[in-house]
C-alpha cells in the first residue's frame, strides 16, 4: 500500500515548513548578514474575483495562530467583517526575520476561507430570509471540511450538512435523502416513509423528487405517502432535464397547492449559486449550495512592507505607512487614514460616528483579544449585508 497522501499538521504550518522556500533563503541572507529590520507588512487585496464589490474577511484567528509566540505585535480586523479592495485586514509590526517566513500561511489561512465566506454571504444576500444549507464538502479534500463549513456558516449558511462540521459549530447536521436510498428501497413514496419511520421526529422530511419520474408527479407521491408530515420536496434535477427550472418549480408549487400541500416547502440544489438564487426566488423556500461556495474563488491577498524602522516605505502599486480603516456605525461609509489619523477623520460627513475596524489583536506574540465565535462572526456579517447589494 502507498504512502497515504497526507496533509501537513499545525505544528508544521507554525515552524514555517508549509512557507515558499524563497522566505527561508531570504531569512538566510538576513541572518547571515545579521540585518534585524523592524517593519510593518499590511495584508490586503486590490480586487476581488467576479468583480465583487465587497469581501468577508475571515481565517484572522488561524493565521494569529501561527504568530503566537513570535515577538510580533498584530492589529487586525474582526472575524466576519466585511472589507472593500485594499483595506488591510491585518497589520504586523516586528522584526522581519521573526515572521517573514510564515507569509505563506498567513495568507493561505485568510485567502481561502475569506472567498468561501464571502460566495456564502453573496448567496445569503441574494437569497434573502430563504434557507441556504452548506452542501459542498464533497467537492473538497475531506480534511478541509470543517474549515469550509465554518465559513460557509459564518458568511450566512443557516446549516451545513457534514457531521463533524455541525459538531464543531455546534449545530445540528442539516440535510434530506440521496438518490441512492430512493433507487435502493425502489421509489420515493418507500424512501419517505421509510425515513418517516426510522429517523428521529426531530428531523424534517424532506423528500427527493427527481430520481426517476416528473418532479411533479414525484413530490405528490411523497405528500401522499405521508400527508402533512412531510415538510419539503427537494429538486436536484439534472443538467439535462433542467430546460426552464423556475417554470418546473411553478409547476410543483401549483400541483402541490392545488391538493392542499401549502406548507410543504421547495428546496432547491445543483448549480446553486447566487444568480440561480435571485432567478428562482420567486418559487423556491430553500437551497442546498454545494460548489459554488466549497470551491469558491480564493481572494488574492497579498502582505507587504508599508513601514521599516518607522519610515512610510513599500512597493510600486502599494500605498506606504500603517493605516487604520474607520467606518461610519450610522451609514457604514469608510475610509481608510494614516495610522495616526487626527480625531475629525471619525467624523462622518452623514453625521455619523466612525469607529476603528483595525484591532491590538497580538502583543509581543501574545493574543490579547478574544474572537468572535461562529455564532457571532455569523450576526456580524448579517447585519453589515444590511448596508450591501450584491
Ligand atoms: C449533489 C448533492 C449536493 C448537490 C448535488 C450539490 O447531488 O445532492 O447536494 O451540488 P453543487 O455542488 O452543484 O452545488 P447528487 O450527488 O446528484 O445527489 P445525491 O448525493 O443527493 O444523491
Amino acid at each position: 500500500m502507498g504512502d497515504k497522501v497526507r496533509i501537513a499538521d499545525f505544528s508544521e504550518i507554525k515552524s514555517g515548513k508549509t512557507t515558499d522556500i524563497y522566505f527561508v533563503r531570504t531569512e538566510e541572507i538576513l541572518r547571515t548578514l545579521g540585518v534585524h529590520k523592524r517593519v510593518t507588512v499590511e495584508i490586503t487585496a486590490s480586487s476581488f474575483p467576479e468583480g465583487w464589490p465587497w469581501a468577508v474577511a475571515t481565517g484572522i484567528y488561524d493565521a494569529l495562530s501561527v504568530l503566537e509566540g513570535r515577538p510580533v505585535d498584530v492589529e487586525a480586523v474582526e472575524e466576519g467583517t466585511v472589507i472593500r479592495p485594499g483595506d488591510p485586514v491585518m497589520q504586523i509590526t516586528g522584526d522581519y526575520v521573526e515572521f517573514g517566513i510564515l507569509e505563506t500561511a498567513i495568507l493561505g489561512y485568510i485567502c481561502q476561507q475569506s472567498g468561501v465566506a464571502t460566495k456564502s454571504a453573496r448567496c445569503r444576500k441574494a437569497a434573502g430570509n430563504k434557507t441556504i444549507i452548506s452542501f459542498g464538502a464533497r467537492r473538497m479534500h475531506p480534511a478541509l471540511a470543517p474549515v469550509i463549513d465554518r465559513n460557509a456558516y459564518i458568511g450566512g449558511c443557516d446549516g451545513v450538512s457534514v457531521v463533524l462540521s455541525a459538531e464543531l459549530l455546534g449545530l445540528k447536521p442539516m440535510g434530506t435523502m440521496p438518490h441512492a436510498l430512493i433507487i435502493i428501497l425502489g421509489d420515493v413514496a418507500q424512501a419517505i416513509k421509510r425515513f418517516d419511520e426510522i429517523i428521529d421526529a426531530s428531523v424534517p422530511r424532506v423528500a427527493l423528487v427527481d430520481t426517476f419520474c416528473d418532479e411533479k408527479s414525484e413530490s405528490l407521491t411523497a405528500a401522499e405517502a405521508i400527508g402533512k408530515r412531510l415538510a419539503a420536496v427537494r429538486l436536484d434535477t439534472p443538467g439535462s432535464r433542467r430546460g426552464n427550472m423556475l417554470k418546473i418549480l411553478e409547476e410543483v408549487r401549483w400541483e402541490l397547492d392545488l391538493r392542499g400541500y401549502r406548507d410543504v416547502k421547495i428546496l432547491v440544489s445543483g448549480g446553486i449559486d447566487e444568480q440561480t438564487i435571485l432567478e428562482l426566488n420567486p418559487v423556491a423556500d430553500g437551497y442546498g449550495v454545494g460548489t459554488a461556495i466549497s470551491n469558491a474563488r480564493t481572494i488574492d491577498f497579498a502582505l507587504d512592507i508599508v513601514e521599516m524602522e518607522g519610515v512610510p516605505i513599500t512597493k510600486r502599486g502599494k500605498k506606504s505607512g500603517r493605516k487604520q480603516i474607520l467606518r461610519c456605525e450610522q451609514c457604514f461609509n469608510t475610509v481608510v487614514v494614516p495610522w495616526s489619523y487626527s480625531e475629525s477623520d471619525l467624523a462622518c460627513p452623514c453625521g455619523g460616528k466612525r469607529t476603528e475596524l483595525l484591532r491590538p489583536m497580538m502583543e509581543s506574540g501574545k493574543i490579547i483579544h478574544a474572537p468572535k465565535t461562529p455564532v457571532q462572526a455569523r450576526d456580524y456579517v448579517l447585519r453589515q449585508l444590511d448596508y450591501l447589494s450584491l
